[in-house]
């Protein structure tokens, strides 16, 4: 009797993974995976579970991690940089803090390298659960300068590579960053602008080494070489480059920019690229900065890669992936729950945002609360404007879609006079427009405002009737529109500017426009506060 349950159990689970392998679609997505500003990624496998990480500059909480079963769907699942003792990014903007970061795995143990600017230093943390909270920081003492760098496990050793001038590799005690043996040079690639985001892959007896070349613009692109000895000489492979929108085949994409590359392999063997890349709207010029793109990759045995057929990619991929397993999505409305996570006082994790919120800088978490008021974010605004390169009060979350609609509701009850709140779409201190709440002579107005360079505008204000506004931007891939509604039925038009003066093209720095809430005011000491019962993003 027992046998014949057995077997009748063990064949009714081969029929439902069969019939769960039918249900979740094994073909196509769309690209961006992480759409908004998602830069610089590299990616990992662990057994089944793949984890991702991406740079992100003067924003802290540091270096978002991401799981997924599939390469397709993805979900944060932690940061790598949660405490200021882990690194100090006071005063850094769109050009500094953390760049590129690098995922990887080794005897139980995640690594995270990355290099934090001005300082250019070099280091890595590691955990053995990525969703949690992540090591304090192993600086690599022999090598300041660039930026890119990667680790490398090979028979038992360690290796670190960076971008400085050429490639450079040599290798690492891993337990104390310490130099081990000697510094050898990889070279520039193929001789093309800016050679970074170096990964090396071992394979078929050779070692790969993948990088980017062009710098992070519209002449970006992928190569890879090899060679039998891992110090080299590496070959470039014929075919270079292997991942290119710059041709014109690729002119007229939507997605440009294709680069800074990293490769992984999936359970059943095949292979994936994942890279960045940018959605130019009008003029070309992008606001939402570079986003992480996914392309397979047939990598045949002794073979060069080929990705995607003909080293492009487009945002409806066609391609077979992997058994995809579909995630829970984002709320369209925030409602802002207190988040229990197991986190020390000291992260940023201990104030209980949802994953993807970000302040700036190394902000002061006492200016922000779920808390002292369950199922509001309440804010105590600072004497730091948000034109200022520091840490205002302010979090905020990717702008993930060329047009979307943002509203958020403020009860101002105690708002005080001089104070501001306001709703933001923030490229940089000095590029933002703004819905702000003010009090002025005992009155609540809503205005906009367009802080562009040394140019600081206010279109037009309305005064508030009782204390709850709702203010709103939306955005049609021309403008971004600012109002506001006493009610939230009735929106007042106050403002409209253009999209391309929040582009990386007219800003610089490599950072995207995030949608956020901030509060400030212009004198210390003042008890006054903000409430935000919710954020809707559509
Ligand atoms: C990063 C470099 C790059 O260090 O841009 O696109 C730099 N690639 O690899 C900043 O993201």
């Amino acid at each position: 009797m027992n046998r014949l349950i057995v077997s009748l159990l063990f064949t009714s689970s081969i029929l439902c993974s069969f019939a769960q392998s039918l249900t979740t679609s094994n073909q196509g997505f769309k690209n961006p995976v992480l759409p908004g500003f998602h830069a610089d990624p590299s990616v990992c496998r662990v057994g089944d579970d793949f984890y991702l990480v991406n740079s992100t500059f003067q924003y802290f909480p540091g270096v978002p991690v991401f799981h997924s079963k599939d390469l397709v769907n993805w979900e944060q699942v932690g940061n790598c940089l949660t405490r200021p003792t882990q690194v100090d990014l006071r005063k850094t903007d769109g050009n500094s803090g953390i760049y590129a970061p690098t995922i990887r795995y080794n005897n139980g143990r995640f690594y995270m390298v990355t290099t934090v600017f001005p300082s250019r230093r070099h280091f890595y943390v590691w955990t053995d659960n990525p969703a949690g909270e992540w090591s304090d920081p192993v600086v690599i003492d022999f090598a300041i300068g660039s930026c890119d760098p990667t680790l490398f496990f090979d028979e038992g050793k360690c290796y670190f590579l960076w971008k400085e001038g050429d490639i450079k590799i040599c290798e690492i005690d891993v337990e104390t960053g310490k130099q081990l043996g000697e510094i050898h040079h990889l070279g520039v690639g193929l001789g093309g602008r800016y050679p970074e985001g170096p990964h090396i892959y071992k394979k078929d007896g050779y070692y790969y080494l993948l990088l980017a070349e062009g710098g992070t613009e519209h002449g970006h692109h992928v190569n890879i070489l090899r060679s039998k000895d891992l110090f080299g000489p590496y070959q470039s492979n014929p075919s270079n480059p292997i991942l290119s929108h710059f041709n014109m085949k690729m002119q007229n994409s939507s997605i440009q920019g294709l680069g800074h590359a990293d490769l992984v392999q999936a359970p059943d063997s095949s292979w994936w690229m994942i890279c960045l890349g940018y959605r130019t709207s009008a003029y070309l010029q992008h606001v939402m900065g570079r986003e992480t793109m996914l392309a397979p990759v047939k990598w045949e045995k002794g073979a060069w890669p080929v990705v995607n057929g003909d080293g492009t990619l487009q945002v409806d991929m066609k391609c077979a992936t992997l058994p995809q397993v579909p995630l829970k999505q984002d709320p369209v409305r925030e409602e802002f729950e207190f988040v229990k996570r197991n986190a020390p006082k000291d992260s940023y994790h201990s104030i209980g945002l949802p994953m993807g919120w970000m302040s700036l800088c190394d902000p002061d978490y006492t200016k922000y609360s779920l808390t002292e008021r369950k199922g509001w974010l309440r804010l105590h605004p600072s004497t730091t404007d948000l034109s200022v390169t520091a840490s205002p009060t302010f979090v905020a979350r990717r702008q993930t879609e060329l047009t979307f609609t943002a509203t958020a509701l403020f009860d101002l009850t105690h708002l005080e006079e001089g104070m501001q709140a306001g709703i933001t779409a923030y490229a940089a201190p000095l590029n933002h427009y703004d819905v702000v709440a003010e009090k002025r002579n005992g009155k609540i107005f809503m205005k906009s405002n367009v802080r562009l360079g040394q140019t600081s505008h206010n279109e037009k204000e309305i005064e508030l009737t009782g204390n709850q506004a709702y203010l709103r931007i939306t955005s049609d891939k021309e403008f971004y529109y600012m109002s506001a509604s006493s009610d939230g039925v009735n929106f007042t038009p106050l403002a409209k500017m253009e999209y391309r003066f929040l582009s990386t093209e007219t800003i610089g720095g490599f950072t995207g426009v995030m949608l956020g809430v901030f509060a400030q005011q212009n004198v210390e000491g003042r008890d006054g506060y903000v409430d935000i019962d919710w954020f809707e993003y559509k």
